[in-house]
């Protein structure tokens, strides 16, 4: 077993005699400060924070399609509905009243957390993982001596339901919200050795060698707006989920969990160089505290397979896609009801899925968007906010709100053109994976809908410039014509649906007509500091320091402007992002953000200094979960790590310029190092190795034939691939 000398408290024992994996987030302590310390595991549908106490053991679980609320006709946010805590395990051994060499660990490698601890002169161990394959959550508690567990087991859900126990020890719970959604949990405890016995709503264990616990849970939920959102009782499938894993062998059902995750997760892998000792010997949250001042590459490596091991473990096909807290929570009242933000938020979440190589995870997102339309089109067209200028209401095209929930209803504001930015999603998944069914069925008639939609609602200006009425610039300003964001979003819609009609070779007239009314879109101007113009008015404070920078979308995640085809517009934006600083309501999701913008402007020590800062405490949670630090108190929320994992994979490689940009933007802190798998537009699969702060290697796979240009600093290179082949260059772009 191996033992780390440390500073402080204690000796930090890594769990089962593994050492610890630069994949790891470890702790020297329970999570006492509630889901900003638990660890999570999911499995796509169903998640878990787990607190890891030593005598009082906290599995908090949810499941994403938890929902009150209805179709809110009125947009009232107050009424929206919000996502709700499912319910939670508790596992209370009274014996153990001090426990040393405890550690629990997550590890991202296997997608299986731990606790170990010695009590009594008893070395204890857990496992938890989330399995997606059995569509269950699995606990399994050991120790190296027989009988070492006695306590009380009992499971609880957040709605005051009534708990049964069978006599097979199978836990249950169901209810019905108030928007009548059924719902029910299940878990069946396996003792194995000393006696239990059933006591009211607990069980109690009297020295059991082992305890295993699995656990599914289930609504009535499916995401269809013809029968409200509302399926069948869930129990007979649940039921038979809890049935098929309880009589799998542990091992088995481990094995099953880790093949299925691993063969996503690692499809990618990142090296950014080594970590001292020193620094390396230290839990995660004595890293975390140094990483602010750099050189430990190895917690920025963990930090960007951290957003991929999220985006699986909360958005796997068939579940609901992330919220604003991924699909962890542990209140029925969580901040922003734990809803789909649309004025940045659920976009962000998105980010990473095509670049880092996990686009099934983008699934979930389709699925519910598609399935929230319906819903959608008839609270806009009935609006008075998209009335056109005839005065007649639209009949077709859809927008939403800033905040939406899973049975058709929106709150907040309309913020208009969050119909474009949504559907960039569906595009770049045709982009990147070249899925041209998906593109011909799913995304190409969204697009070309909302394509007619705002050639009907744009506004002509006396000079025949045509502009989004009455926009808002998220979150800032005042309402107006011309708004930056919602005309680059528009041009960004308009020049994916004519790439798209081009693709699938269709409506070369609507084509046409698109393509002459994005070459009349208003587009953003230069103003008299220098600045890219959020507003048609030049009226932007150089001293503005507001967390948005909505107004360069057409840097990233957009593609409107580049360093080579408007290098003075870069220059521009350049300006506004160095103005707003890194003050004020700055926080979380901003830096990633900013991080990514830099990276499209080619600036990486730019983009560094911004990722480096969402490891402040001000920014990420002990258990590097974002946190969003300009509210009281401070709160959990995941975009933030979407975003690290989208820009860090900006940074190495691009492809939104018609061809490929090798290590276009890195560091001066990733001297040396590697990366594999990241996916490119046009289907490419892309391995780079560079070696001080030089490309050394590149190794690109294309599934299809297909043309590309290949670009490393001012060398370039045309390549002809056959379906299935690889090509390996070296640094100076010479075919290997
Ligand atoms: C947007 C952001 C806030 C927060 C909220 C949930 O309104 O401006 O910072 O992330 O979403």
């Amino acid at each position: 077993m191996l033992a780390l000398c440390l500073p402080w408290t204690a000796r930090a024992v890594a769990p089962q005699g593994d050492a610890p994996s630069p994949l790891t987030l470890w702790y020297l302590q329970p999570a006492a400060g509630g889901m900003n310390e638990a660890l999570p595991i999911g499995n796509g549908r169903m998640g878990a924070l787990l607190y890891g106490g030593a005598a009082d053991e906290r599995i908090v679980f949810n499941e994403s399609s938890l929902w009150t609320g209805d179709k809110n006709p009125g947009g009232d946010y107050g009424k929206m509905g919000s996502y709700q805590k499912f319910g939670e395990i508790d596992f209370d051994q009274p014996a153990i009243y001090s426990a040393t060499h405890y550690r629990r660990d997550l590890d991202l490698a296997s997608s299986t957390a731990h606790v170990r601890y010695d009590a009594n002169g008893v070395t204890y161990h857990r496992e938890y993982f989330a399995s997606n394959p059995a569509q269950v959550i699995v606990a399994r508690y050991t120790a190296d001596r027989p009988g070492a567990y006695t306590g009380a087991l009992s499971l609880a859900g957040a709605h005051d339901e009534k708990i049964a126990v069978s006599g097979a020890h199978r836990m249950t719970f169901s209810g019905k919200l108030s928007n009548g959604m059924a719902y029910e949990a299940q878990l069946q405890v396996i003792v194995d050795g000393g006696t239990s016995k059933i006591d009211g709503s607990t069980i109690s264990i009297d020295r059991a060698s082992s305890v295993t616990l699995i656990l599914g849970a289930a609504t009535n939920y499916v995401m269809d707006y013809a029968r409200n959102y509302q399926g069948g009782d869930p129990h007979p499938a649940l039921t038979q989920q809890v049935d098929a894993a309880s009589q799998s062998p542990y091992d088995t059902l481990r094995r099953r969990h880790i093949a299925d995750y691993g063969t996503l997760f690692q499809r990618v892998s990142l090296d950014l160089g080594k970590t001292s000792s020193d620094r390396r010997a230290l839990p995660t949250d004595a890293r975390k505290i140094l990483a602010g001042q750099g050189d430990d590459p190895e917690l920025e490596q963990l930090l960007y397979q951290y957003g991929r091991y999220l985006l699986l473990s909360c958005s796997r096909p068939g579940s609901l896609p992330s919220n604003l807290q991924g699909i962890w929570n542990d209140s029925n009242t969580p901040p922003w009801s734990s809803d789909y933000h649309t004025d940045l938020n659920i976009e962000m979440d998105y980010w990473p899925v095509e670049v880092a190589n996990l686009p099934e995870c983008a699934e979930p997102l389709f699925d519910l968007v598609d399935s929230q339309i319906p819903s959608w089109r008839v609270l806009t067209q009935a609006d008075p906010e998209y009335k056109l200028a005839s005065g007649a209401q639209p009949t077709m095209g859809w927008d939403t709100r800033a905040s939406f929930n899973v049975t058709g209803g929106m709150g907040w504001l309309w913020i208009k053109t969050t119909n474009a930015w949504l559907l960039q999603s569906y595009w770049e998944h045709y982009a990147f994976t070249g899925d041209k069914e998906f593109l011909r069925k799913r995304a190409y008639p969204l697009m070309k809908e909302i394509c007619q939609f705002w050639g009907a609602e744009l506004k002509t200006l006396p000079d025949g410039r045509l502009v989004v009425p009455n926009g808002w610039s998220p979150e800032h300003g005042s309402f107006e014509d011309g708004v930056s964001f919602n005309q680059e979003l528009v041009w960004d819609l308009f020049t994916n649906d004519i790439a798209a009609s081009k693709a699938l070779d269709i409506d070369a007239d609507d084509r046409a007509r698109i393509a002459a009314l994005r070459d009349k879109l208003l587009t953003p101007k230069i103003g008299h500091w220098g600045q890219l113009q959020e507003w048609v008015e030049d009226k932007d404070d150089p001293n503005d320091h507001h967390r948005h920078t909505s107004h360069l979308i057409g840097v990233y995640p957009g593609h409107e402007f580049s360093v080579q085809e408007t290098p003075a517009i870069m220059d521009a934006a350049k300006v506004s992002l160095l103005h707003r600083g890194n003050i004020g309501d700055v926080t979380e999701w901003v830096y990633p953000w900013r991080a990514a913008q830099f990276a499209r402007m080619r600036d990486g020590d730019g983009a560094d200094r911004q990722l480096t800062q969402f490891f402040a405490a001000r920014n990420s949670c002990v258990n590097l979960f974002g946190l969003l630090g300009d509210v009281t108190p401070p709160v959990m929320q995941i975009d933030g790590n979407f975003g690290v994992t989208a820009a860090m994979s900006e940074m190495l490689l691009q492809s939104q310029n018609d061809g490929i940009d090798l290590l276009p933007a890195l560091p001066m802190s990733w001297r040396t190092g590697s990366i594999t798998g990241l996916r490119a537009r046009g289907g490419f699969v892309v391995d780079e190795s560079w070696r001080s702060g030089a490309l050394k290697s590149v190794t690109v796979h294309s599934a299809a034939s297909a043309a590309l240009t290949l670009r490393y600093k001012r060398k370039s290179v045309a390549l002809t691939f056959k379906p299935g082949q690889t090509i390996r260059l070296d640094g100076s772009l010479t075919r290997q």
